[in-house]
């Protein structure tokens, strides 16, 4: 085995697809549970999608299930998606099951990859694009090793028809979008409204409901959604981020469709 042939080997392919995804049909911004669903489904429709994801690992909060206890729970309607992955769930009591948190995010995780998602870890959204039409056609991407070493070095762009913001709870790509353009969303507010104090039931509902395109060419999901929109956060009942990636993919597509 050569040395050289190895590091040839990473570099060419990971170069390869880095450059493929610089102009794609969706990109996500956050590889949680939402954005990870969103990208399955988009992949498994034939939509060219990347996700780029700050972390070295994938997950988000899901993880560390509720308070460092890797249990999650789902509703009846979540529990649906998790049987569509193939990840196991038990009922706890009618109404309530409970999956592992860590059989949850691995098989998210493997089967979005599978399916033609290209995820990037290590890789950070730190701006959007705007050209002609006032409408977001990109993002600013640079490594997340840049900000975390205080570096000065300017980013890359790639194009996209289409951007998700999946980032959670600080909901990135909207408070950049208001930085930089003022409160022009699609939010009672025109900013980013603010996530609630926890109120589960209240969260799960009103977070597939706030998943919405809420800027030209900008999509919101998971935690996010309920951050732009104003909405209760809901703590480890996980079936309303997997419904509201969901619902992203099937927004996003519609807005494909009419190109
Ligand atoms: O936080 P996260 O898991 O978001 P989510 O998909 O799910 C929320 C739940 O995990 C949990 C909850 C359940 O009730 O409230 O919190 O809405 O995943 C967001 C991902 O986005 C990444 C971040 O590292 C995390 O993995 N992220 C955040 N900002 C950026 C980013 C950025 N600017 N660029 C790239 N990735």
């Amino acid at each position: 085995m050569d040395e050289v042939t190895i590091s040839r080997a990473i570099t060419e392919t990971f170069l390869k697809e880095f450059l493929e995804a610089m102009e794609v049909d969706v990109a996500i911004a956050g590889a949680g549970p939402s954005g990870l669903v969103a990208a399955y489904y988009l992949a498994e429709g034939g939509h060219k999608t990347a996700v780029f994801e700050r972390q070295l690992r994938l997950g988000g909060g899901m993880p560390g299930g509720g308070m460092m206890f890797n249990r999650i729970v789902l509703q009846e309607e979540g529990k649906k998606i998790l049987d569509e992955f193939g990840v196991r769930t038990k009922k706890y009591e009618k109404g309530y099951y409970i999956a592992d948190a860590l059989e949850t995010i691995s098989t998210l995780c493997s089967k979005t990859i599978k399916a033609g998602a290209r995820v990037f870890n290590l890789i950070s959204v730190e701006d959007v694009v705007i050209r002609e039409g006032n409408r977001i056609s990109g993002l600013v991407l640079n490594w997340s090793a840049v900000p975390w070493s205080k570096l000065h070095v300017d980013p890359l762009a790639i194009r996209a028809k289409l951007v998700i913001d999946a980032t959670g709870h600080d909901s990135e790509v909207c408070h950049i979008v208001v930085r930089k353009i003022g409160a022009n969303l699609r939010t009672a507010t025109g900013g980013v409204v603010g996530e609630k104090p926890m109120w589960a039931e209240k969260g799960e509902k009103e977070i597939v409901e706030n998943t919405k395109e809420v800027y030209p060419g900008l999509i919101v999901a998971g935690m996010a959604a309920s951050a732009v929109f104003g909405s209760p956060r809901m703590g480890a009942i996980f079936g309303g981020m997997l419904l509201s990636g969901k619902r992203a993919a099937e927004l996003a597509q519609g807005i494909l469709a009419k190109g």
